[in-house]
């Protein structure tokens, strides 16, 4: 049994994969390393760091993400560190050898009015959200790496795409996170500096399915187990909430009781983002982490570590 590679074992994904393997009895096959000890983006060295390592296997959690205003006001940082990482990291676990890698991308890959809950077929059918269409595209091609490596080379590897996520780890910085982390941050600090309002971005109506990172977590060990597909693989709980409804259900949590003030000058992004995660269920594996319970565990980490 050959060492675990998860790349990109800081951030909100890749920390929760190295939790769920150390729980599974991986803990002493995991290898890691800092951004300051290797650059994904720098090919030479990744090609280096896995001709001597040689990890069995790799779980491409690496990534340069942001929620919708990040994504809309540096689409150049987000597709060209994307590509680099994906091009760098797939190439190099072709060379050596490794017996299966994970590539992780995103529910924005899907066309912004993609038929809900979106399937896996609805891939390349239609045009993206502009909002993060840099990202999507860069994800897209991390899709196309690993068909296309698989194809030409006879490489074991596939796609996941998770929905939108969040959990302990996550980003709270108000110009780069998510709507999650976002609005928790907002309505704790209200609520403490007793303030009347709070401003969520946008009118309030799209809607998006929020996914516990440790369940993603949970169904990235078991896909690395159960699937083989080409095709790429939804991960998300099936059900989605509007803004306002995870607004309101955030303020409960935290216990704010002021108002909620729309921004219309924020983006709103693609209307509906649901997955179809019937491929998934089929295979035999479920989210279990309701969103009022994960929103809860989020709070507490969020307290303990801000
Ligand atoms: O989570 P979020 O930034 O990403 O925004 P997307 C979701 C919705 O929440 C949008 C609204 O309609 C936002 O306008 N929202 C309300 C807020 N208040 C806030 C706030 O304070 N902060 C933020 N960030 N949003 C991202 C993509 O899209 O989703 C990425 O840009 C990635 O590429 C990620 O795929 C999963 O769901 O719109």
């Amino acid at each position: 049994m050959g060492a675990i590679f998860v790349a990109g074992h800081g951030g909100l994904v890749g920390s929760a994969i190295v939790r769920r393997l150390q729980s599974a009895g991986f803990g002493d096959r995991l290898l890691l390393r800092t951004r300051a000890e290797l650059d994904l983006m720098d090919a030479t060295a990744v090609r280096v760091f896995f001709e001597r390592e040689r990890p069995s296997q790799v779980y491409l959690a690496a990534a340069k993400v942001g929620g919708i205003l990040a994504n809309d006001t540096f689409p150049a940082d987000f597709i060209r560190e994307n590509l680099l990482i994906e091009t760098s990291v797939i190439h190099a676990a072709h060379l050596a050898k490794v017996d299966k890698l994970l590539f992780l991308g995103s529910s924005c890959i899907y066309p912004r009015m993609a038929p809900q809950p979106i399937p896996e077929s609805a891939l390349l059918t239609g045009a993206l959200e502009p909002t993060n269409s840099a990202y999507a595209i860069a994800k897209i091609a991390g899709i196309e790496l690993v068909r296309a490596y698989k194809k030409q080379h006879g490489m074991n590897a596939i796609s996941v795409m998770p929905t939108n996520l969040y959990g302990p780890g996550d980003n709270f910085d108000l110009n780069s996170s998510h709507v999650l982390p976002a609005l928790m941050r907002k309505f704790l600090e209200a609520k403490e500096h007793g303030l009347a309002e709070v401003s969520v971005w946008g009118s309030g109506s799209p809607r998006r399915e929020f996914l516990h990172v440790d369940d993603l977590a949970e169904a990235c060990v078991f896909l690395m187990d159960r699937y083989d597909g080409g095709e790429p693989i939804n991960v998300g709980v099936g059900e989605d909430v509007s803004i306002r409804e995870l607004a309101e259900t955030i303020a409960r949590a935290v216990g704010f009781e002021g108002r909620m003030v729309f921004d219309a000058t924020k983006p709103d992004g693609t209307p509906r983002k649901l997955l179809d995660v019937s491929r998934l269920t089929q295979l035999g594996w479920r989210a279990k982490i309701a969103l009022v319970d994960g929103i809860a565990a989020t709070l507490e980490w969020y307290r303990a570590h801000r």
